[in-house]
């Protein structure tokens, strides 16, 4: 078990330590994990390739550092509080012990259907135990899972299951969310209909409403788990073994599949749980996100149960039955670590301080925030009304490339700053840099950034395409992991994270590339072209607005509007959902046909007196045009 950072001078010396014999620091740290056998080599790396590999030659299994290592001491702590959608439903209190069981027995039920180490499994659930269960029976047996976010359309599924070429989906009949009940096996059989290379389906229950069963290739899980034989024997992995694929999004069209590897991921995820959070023996873990996320991945399924935590899964939303149900739930089970997006704390702020007053909250200890930047109002209200300013809120830094959180307050520990996400976890090595790639040295600078040195929980590669990730985060700066956003360093050396400098935008914490919504709308039949640009939202951090060109058409613009919505939900879902859509006669373009979003942007903030210079447009005019008719 990791041992987690107790004081700021520890801190500071640790950080230097870990600086100047990274190989050292992290050896140390990985020695504290249970391995089949030692690595034989810390590091090998260089970025140019890029090549990345921790602990080279170890032999491990996750699931052993998860499962078989607490077994043998708290067998029947709680791992896993599971809290239904609906407040009145029984919720469901799992031990560690049962965990093992669980998993070592639907680790038979993968390995019955042919499922073996290195295959890819597609994960499609709502938020029940079943699907923490699937996450670490894939890993039991070397299987590499691929977790899908609930939320994605048939189409998005598909195009992730086709390039993972996954052989076999987990899903559920259907799920719970709010007042709703919604098919998801249904939507699995869509998704299906174009993916060959899928031969098994297995259907958990939660709803129990009918769903079709396709002979031969869909199985319910409660009749395999009956017939299955457990997998007490950990498949024994390398630590450079791909442990999952998730797919994210890009600047480009399509979404990638980054790839995590199990030793440097695991090491990765336990530290800086342990360290951000310093959550304590007894205390209770409550963090809000979806496992279809990487803050899923790493904050509720490998870092807290690595660390033997108790933690709390709530399958619900944070509405329902009303907007106090995190604040129910955290008095319910005496919630001592809470973990959310500021855009939930955004809109729980919304609905007045008399729903937050109807609970007492003194349960916490640490607050938590990431996704995005949280600005400073939403701060001091989660500060003020939820921590009782009695929490130290920690702004956690970090991307699903990096497997884990590198910049954040350790909490209680190092200093905070509202909106600032602070310091560097040990090892971890921030620069910034111009446009022009010059390393800005020094205090008080502002520019994009990058890492220079490889933590154990860097990207290996995007599944399928190395050339892409070398392209993505490794080419624009050479010898530098480039990140995608931009950030201040001030005078006392304290990082501040501003936002995206490319093309993606950053709604509610998710991450959507314009190219990818744009070609979405593009689908619409009347649709001749479009420009996405993100905008301020007080909610969601950034709406996205839209910019669409149309073909002539008797159909009336709210009626355009509404198909390129349907569109957007069939080709991604819900999630990427423009807000404002204006049809508009043309784009500003460069003569060299670039559209200037950096126009399209002031005029989404609705900043119409400030476009600066227009006159490399093709057609200034143009711009006269979509001023008038701005949303
Ligand atoms: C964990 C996660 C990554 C992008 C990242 C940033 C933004 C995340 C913060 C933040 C400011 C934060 N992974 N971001 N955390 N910006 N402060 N604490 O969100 O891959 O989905 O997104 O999210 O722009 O590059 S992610």
């Amino acid at each position: 078990m990791i041992k987690p950072i107790q004081s700021f001078e520890e801190y500071t010396a640790t950080y230097a330590s870990s600086i100047s014999d990274p190989e050292a620091y992290w050896a140390s740290q990985a020695d504290q994990f249970v391995w089949k056998k030692k690595w034989t080599k810390t590091l090998e790396w260089n970025f140019t390739e890029p090549s990345v590999k921790w602990f080279l030659n170890g032999k491990l299994n996750i699931t052993e550092n998860i499962l078989d290592r607490h077994l043998k001491v708290s067998p029947d702590k709680v791992a896993l509080y599971w809290e239904a959608n609906n407040p009145d439903e029984q919720g469901k209190a799992i031990s560690y012990k049962e965990l093992y069981e669980q998993v070592c027995l639907f680790a038979g039920v993968l390995r019955s259907k042919g499922i073996k180490k290195g295959d890819r499994v597609c994960i499609y659930m709502p938020m029940i135990p079943e699907l923490t269960i699937a996450v670490l029976a894939c890993a039991r047996i070397g299987a590499i899972h691929s977790v899908i976010f609930a939320g994605f359309s048939a189409s998005a599924v598909a195009d992730r299951v086709n390039d993972a070429q996954a052989v076999a989906v987990i899903t559920s009949d259907g799920s719970y969310r709010g007042t709703k009940s919604i098919g998801v096996k249904s939507l699995i059989d869509e998704a299906l209909q174009t993916c060959a290379s899928v031969k098994t389906v297995v259907v958990a229950k939660r709803t129990g409403d009918a769903v079709e069963m396709l002979s031969g290739r869909d199985y319910w899980w409660e009749e395999e788990i009956k017939k299955a034989t457990p997998v007490y024997e950990a498949e024994e992995m390398d630590a450079e073994d791909p442990l999952f694929i998730l797919y994210t999004s890009g600047s480009t069209g399509k979404p990638k599949g980054v790839v995590h590897s199990i030793g440097g991921y695991m090491v990765y995820t336990a530290f800086s749980f342990a360290n951000v959070f310093q959550y304590k023996e007894g205390d209770i873990y409550f963090c809000t996100a979806d496992i279809g996320w990487i803050t899923g991945h790493s904050y509720l399924v490998y870092g807290p149960l690595l660390q033997g935590a108790t933690q709390i899964m709530f399958e619900g939303v944070p509405t329902f039955p009303d907007a106090g149900r995190f604040w129910n739930i955290i008095d319910k089970y005496k919630v001592t670590h809470f973990y959310t997006a500021p855009t939930a704390i955004r809109s729980l702020m919304s609905f007045g301080n008399e729903v937050v007053e109807k609970y007492s909250l003194k349960s916490l200890k640490v607050l938590g925030s990431v996704g995005e930047p949280i600005n400073e109002e939403a701060w001091h209200w989660y500060n003020e009304f939820i921590g009782k300013k009695n929490c130290p809120i920690v702004d956690t830094w970090w991307q699903t490339e990096t497997g884990g959180i590198l910049i954040s307050p350790l909490a209680g520990i190092t200093p905070l700053i509202p909106s600032y996400a602070t310091l560097p976890l040990p090892g971890v090595q921030p620069v910034l840099v111009d446009a022009n790639g010059m390393v800005l040295e020094g205090n008080n600078v502002e520019g994009n950034l990058c890492m220079k040195f490889p933590w154990p929980s860097i990207i290996r590669t995007t599944y399928g395409d190395h050339e892409r990730c070398k392209q993505t985060y490794f080419s624009t700066y050479p010898n530098l992991y480039f990140t995608g956003d931009g950030c201040k360093r001030d005078e006392n050396g304290y990082y501040r994270i501003i936002g995206r400098v490319d093309d993606v935008i950053n709604v509610s914490g998710h991450r959507f590339g314009t190219a990818e919504i744009e070609n979405a709308i593009n689908e619409q039949a009347d649709v001749i072209e479009s420009a996405i640009v993100g905008y301020p939202h007080e909610i969601k951090g950034q709406g996205i607005y839209a910019y669409v060109i149309c073909d002539k058409t008797d159909k009336s613009e709210d009626q355009l509007r509404k198909e390129i919505l349907e569109s957007v939900v069939k080709m991604i879902g819900p999630i990427a959902k423009p807000d404002k859509i204006q049809i508009v006669p043309g784009l500003p373009k460069t003569r060299s046909g670039k559209i200037m979003r950096r126009i399209l942007r002031k005029i989404a903030e609705g900043e119409l007196n400030s476009l600066g210079d227009t006159s490399t447009l093709l057609d200034p005019g143009v711009v006269e045009e979509i001023k008038k008719g701005a949303l």
